[in-house]
C-alpha cells in the first residue's frame, strides 16, 4: 500500500487556485491515451492470470458502459438509485443546514442527476454555490457541467477530469467542503481498496469537513439478486461490454455471445459477486503486451463485487478512519442509507480491510 498520496506540482495547484474563481473549467488528468491503454492492458493481463480470475470494475465504464449503467439505474429492479434519490429529496435541506455553506465536491459524479436535490438546497440558502465534480469521463463532466449551468445558473461548476485518488490532493484547496460519494459506489471496492480510499480521503480533508456517503444495506437475497439480473438484460449487456471493449482496445478476439452474465448474492460475504462465465473456450489476446490467456469452457471471470452494509459494523469501521456520523438517513424499508459523516479524527498509519 503506498504510504503517501499523489501530490500535484505547485504550478498545477496554482492554476487550480486561479480557476476557483471561474466556472466550467475542466482540469485534465495527466495521463496520455497511451498511458491509459497500457494501464488497461496490464491490469487485464494481471487480473486474467490471477486465481480466481478478476478484472477491475473501473474498466466497465467506457462511453458505452456509462450509458448502460445509466440505463441500469432506471430499471424497475434496480432500487438503489431510486431509493437514494427519495432520501435526498426529503433530506437535502437538513443536510445543507448541518453542512452550512460548504463547497460541494462529488466523486464519480457521472451525469450528476441526484446532485440536483443538494444544489437546490444549497441555493435556497445562498446566492451561489461552488460544485466540483470529479470523474474519469470528460464527456460526462462536460455534459453535467452544461446541464447544471442551465438549470442552476448561480452554480459555479469546476470539473476535475481524473480518478478520485488523483483529485484528493486538491480537496484542501476547496475546504470547507462536503464530499459526496453516492450510489453505494464504495461497495464496489474490495477490502484493501476501501481502506486505502478512506484513509486517503481522511488525510486529504481538513478537520470538520463533511463526507456524504451512500450505502446499500443488507436485505433479502431475492431483492438484491433481482437488481443485478434485470429482466431487460441491461446488466448482462453491461458485463458483456467489458469484453467488447477488450476486443476494440486490446485486440482480444473474444466472442461476445459466449459471455454469460452471472450475479449471485454471497450471504456469508454480504456481497454480490458478478462474473462473466464463458460458454466456449477462448484465447484472449492482449495485443499491447503480446500475451494470450486461455479461458476454458465454463470458466468464470469476476468483473465486479457489490458489497452490502450493516450500520452496526460499518459505522465503527468508519470511525476508525476518522469519520463520525452526524446523521444517518434511511428510507422507510431501510434498504439504503445516506451517512452524513464529519471528519473529526485521524486514520490509522497503516490500514487493514473489513474482510
Ligand atoms: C456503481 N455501482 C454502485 C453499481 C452497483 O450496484 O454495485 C454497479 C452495478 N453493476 C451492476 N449493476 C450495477
Amino acid at each position: 500500500m503506498p504510504a503517501t498520496l499523489p501530490s500535484y506540482p505547485w504550478p498545477v495547484r496554482k492554476s487550480f487556485r486561479k480557476a476557483l474563481n471561474r466556472s466550467g473549467l475542466i482540469i485534465r488528468q495527466h495521463s496520455t491515451e497511451a498511458d491509459q491503454l497500457i494501464d488497461f492492458a496490464s491490469a487485464t493481463a494481471a487480473g486474467l492470470s490471477s486465481m480466481p480470475r478478476r478484472l477491475q470494475c473501473r474498466f466497465l465504464y467506457d462511453a458505452r458502459g456509462s450509458e448502460l449503467f445509466d440505463l441500469i439505474t432506471r430499471q424497475p429492479e434496480y432500487y438503489l438509485t431510486r431509493t437514494e434519490a427519495e432520501i435526498l429529496a426529503t433530506k437535502a435541506r437538513l443536510i445543507r443546514k448541518i453542512c452550512g455553506a460548504t463547497t460541494l465536491a462529488e466523486l464519480g459524479s457521472g451525469n450528476s442527476t441526484k446532485t440536483d436535490y443538494l444544489l437546490r438546497a444549497w441555493l435556497a440558502q445562498a446566492q451561489s454555490v461552488r460544485y466540483v465534480p470529479v470523474d474519469v469521463s470528460e464527456a460526462a463532466l462536460r455534459e453535467a457541467s452544461r446541464n447544471i449551468t442551465v438549470s442552476h445558473p448561480a452554480t459555479q461548476v469546476l470539473g476535475i477530469n481524473s480518478d478520485y485518488r488523483s483529485a484528493f490532493p486538491l480537496l484542501r484547496e476547496i475546504s470547507p467542503v462536503t464530499v459526496l460519494f453516492l450510489g453505494s459506489s464504495i461497495g464496489n471496492f474490495a477490502g484493501d481498496e476501501m481502506s486505502l480510499f478512506l484513509r486517503d480521503l481522511a488525510l486529504s480533508l481538513c478537520l470538520d469537513d463533511f463526507f456524504l456517503l451512500g450505502i446499500d444495506l443488507v436485505k433479502e437475497r431475492h431483492t438484491i439478486e433481482a437488481a443485478y439480473n434485470d429482466a431487460a438484460g441491461i446488466t448482462q449487456e453491461f458485463t458483456r461490454n467489458l469484453f467488447i471493449r477488450m476486443n476494440r482496445e486490446l485486440g482480444s478476439s473474444i466472442d461476445p455471445s459466449a459471455v454469460q452474465h452471472v450475479a449471485v448474492y454471497n450471504e456469508a460475504k454480504e456481497q454480490v459477486d458478478i462474473c462473466a462465465r464463458f460458454s466456449q473456450r477462448q484465447a484472449i489476446h492482449i495485443a499491447p503486451l503480446g500475451q494470450h490467456v486461455i479461458i476454458d469452457e465454463g470458466e468464470a471471470i469476476n468483473t465486479e463485487i457489490s458489497r452490502k452494509f450493516r450500520l452496526g459494523t460499518f459505522l465503527p469501521f468508519l470511525e476508525g478512519y476518522g469519520f463520525t456520523a452526524e446523521e444517518i438517513f434511511t428510507d422507510e424499508r431501510s434498504w439504503f442509507a445516506l451517512l452524513l459523516l464529519r471528519r473529526n479524527g485521524f486514520p490509522p498509519a497503516v490500514s487493514g480491510g473489513t474482510s
